[in-house]
C-alpha cells in the first residue's frame, strides 16, 4: 500500500477543471476543431470563463467555498507554443495561480494532459508522431522542474480511454478518426507515455505522488442473454480495466472519474446504450446511478493504492438535482470507506460552468454558475451545501459523515 504524504490534508475536498474548458483563447487542436464547425451549434470556446486572464477572483471563491484542494490542468499549447520554445508569460501566470492556491491553503492537483494538444504537435501526428515521447516528456520535465516546489500531486493524463475512443474510435473529437485499431494503438502509446512520465516525474520530484485520472463507468448487459453479458464483460475489461492493469505499477494513487452506468446490447455492437427507459438522467442524457460509484471504489481498492475521486458531477439546469446528486454520491463514498476503501479525496466536476467539448456551453456542470455574457460568478446552493458538508467533516478521520 502506498502511503499518503503527511504534508497533504487527510482528505481533499474540492473541485476540478481543465485548461481549455475554462481558460479562454487557448490555441490548440480543439480551437481548430471548433473553428471547423465540429461543436454543437457551431460554438467556439472563445474566452470561455476568462479564467486564465483573471484567475484571482475564482481562487478566492474556491477558498470561500471551503475547498482545501483544486484540480487544474496546465495547457501545453500555452506553455510550449512552438517546439522547444517555452512561454515565460504562461509559466509566470501558472506560477501565480499555484502560489495563490498555496497562500489560500488549497492543495493543487495538477494534470499535465487533459485532451488538448498544441497544433504543432497535432500536425505531426499527435501521440503517433515518431518523436511524440521526446516532445511530451520534454514538456513534462520542464513544468515539473519549474513547479515541483508548489505541487506534489500530479496527474499525467486525463481519461486516456475516453480520449482514445472519442478522437480515434467515434471520431467526434479531434482528430476525427474512426478506427478501432488506432484506438487500441493509441491506448498502448498512452500506457507507454504514462509510464515514462511517471519515471521522469519521480526522478525530478521523488516525493511527488503521481497518478492518472481513469474514467470508469458501470457497464451492464441490456438483457440477460449470453451475448449481451459477454459484450458487457468485454467492454468493461477493455474500457475500464486493461489500462489500469497496465499502469498499476506506475501510479501512487488511483485517480477515479465517475459519472454513469451504460448498457450493452448485441444489436448495438460496441456502442453502449446510455440509459434504459424510466431511469433518472442528467442534461447529458447520462443515467444518475450513485451505487456505481460505490462498486467502482470497491473494485479500485483492490489495487491497494489511496484513491482520489478526481471527478464526479452532473450537468443540470436544476440545482436541486445537483444537490441530491452530490449527497447521494458522497453517501456512497462514505459506504465504500466503511467497507475498507482508502479514499483520500473528492473533487467535484466542476468548479465552474465550462465548455463541455463537442456539446459546447449548454451543459451546466458547475458548483459555481457562470454568466457567459457578464462573466459574473454565482455559487449555486449546491456549492453552499457542499461547503456545509466539508465543514462538518473538518479534521475528521475515518469515513466521512454525509447528512441525509
Ligand atoms: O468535461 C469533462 C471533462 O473534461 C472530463 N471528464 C468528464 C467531464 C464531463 O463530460
Amino acid at each position: 500500500m502506498t502511503t499518503w504524504l503527511s504534508s497533504l490534508p487527510n482528505f481533499l475536498w474540492g473541485a476540478s477543471t481543465s485548461s481549455h474548458q475554462i481558460e479562454g483563447f487557448t490555441d490548440n487542436d480543439w480551437t481548430r476543431w471548433e473553428k471547423s464547425g465540429h461543436v454543437a451549434d457551431h460554438t467556439r470556446s472563445g474566452r470561455a470563463t476568462d479564467h486564465f486572464r483573471n484567475p484571482d477572483p475564482d481562487l478566492q471563491l474556491f477558498h470561500q467555498m471551503g475547498w482545501n484542494a483544486y484540480r487544474l490542468s496546465l495547457e501545453w499549447s500555452r506553455i510550449e507554443p512552438e517546439p522547444g520554445h517555452f512561454s515565460a508569460t504562461a509559466m509566470a501566470q501558472y506560477r501565480h495561480i499555484l502560489l495563490t492556491l498555496r497562500a489560500l491553503g488549497i492543495t493543487p492537483v495538477v494534470t499535465l494532459h487533459h485532451f488538448t494538444l498544441p497544433t504543432w504537435f497535432a500536425d505531426r501526428g499527435g501521440f503517433f508522431c515518431p518523436a511524440a515521447d521526446t516532445h511530451f516528456l520534454t514538456y513534462v520535465a520542464y513544468v515539473v522542474e519549474k513547479f515541483r516546489d508548489l505541487a506534489s500531486l500530479w496527474i499525467t493524463i486525463n481519461e486516456p480511454m475516453v480520449y482514445a475512443v472519442m478522437g480515434y474510435g467515434q471520431g467526434v473529437w479531434p482528430p476525427g478518426q474512426t478506427s478501432l485499431i488506432k484506438t487500441r494503438r493509441l491506448a498502448r502509446r498512452l500506457v507507454a507515455l504514462h509510464r515514462e512520465s511517471y519515471r521522469r516525474i519521480k526522478e525530478l520530484a521523488p516525493h511527488a505522488m503521481v497518478g492518472l485520472a481513469h474514467h470508469l463507468a458501470i457497464f451492464e448487459p441490456y438483457t440477460q442473454s449470453w451475448t449481451d453479458k459477454t459484450l458487457a464483460r468485454f467492454v468493461d475489461t477493455s474500457f475500464n480495466w486493461r489500462f489500469v492493469e497496465e499502469i498499476d505499477a506506475y501510479q501512487d494513487f488511483f485517480g477515479l472519474n465517475y459519472y454513469t452506468r451504460q448498457w450493452l446490447k448485441t444489436s448495438h455492437g460496441l456502442q453502449p446504450v446510455t440509459t434504459k427507459p424510466g431511469v433518472p438522467v442528467t442534461d447529458m442524457g447520462w443515467e444518475i446511478y450513485p451505487d456505481g460509484l460505490y462498486h467502482l471504489l470497491m473494485r479500485a481498492s483492490r489495487y491497494q493504492k489511496p484513491i482520489l475521486i478526481t471527478e464526479n458531477g452532473i450537468a443540470t439546469e436544476d440545482d436541486t438535482q445537483r444537490q441530491r446528486f452530490l449527497l447521494e454520491h458522497l453517501d456512497r463514498v462514505a459506504a465504500a470507506q466503511r467497507d475498507g476503501a482508502e479514499i483520500r479525496g473528492y473533487l467535484h466536476w466542476s468548479a465552474l460552468d465550462n465548455f463541455e467539448w463537442a456539446e459546447g456551453y449548454r451543459p451546466r456542470f458547475g458548483l459555481i454558475a457562470v454568466d457567459y455574457e457578464s462573466l459574473r460568478r454565482t455559487p449555486r446552493d449546491s456549492a453552499l451545501l457542499y461547503r456545509a458538508v466539508i465543514r462538518a467533516n473538518q479534521n475528521r478521520s475515518g469515513p466521512i459523515n454525509v447528512p441525509r
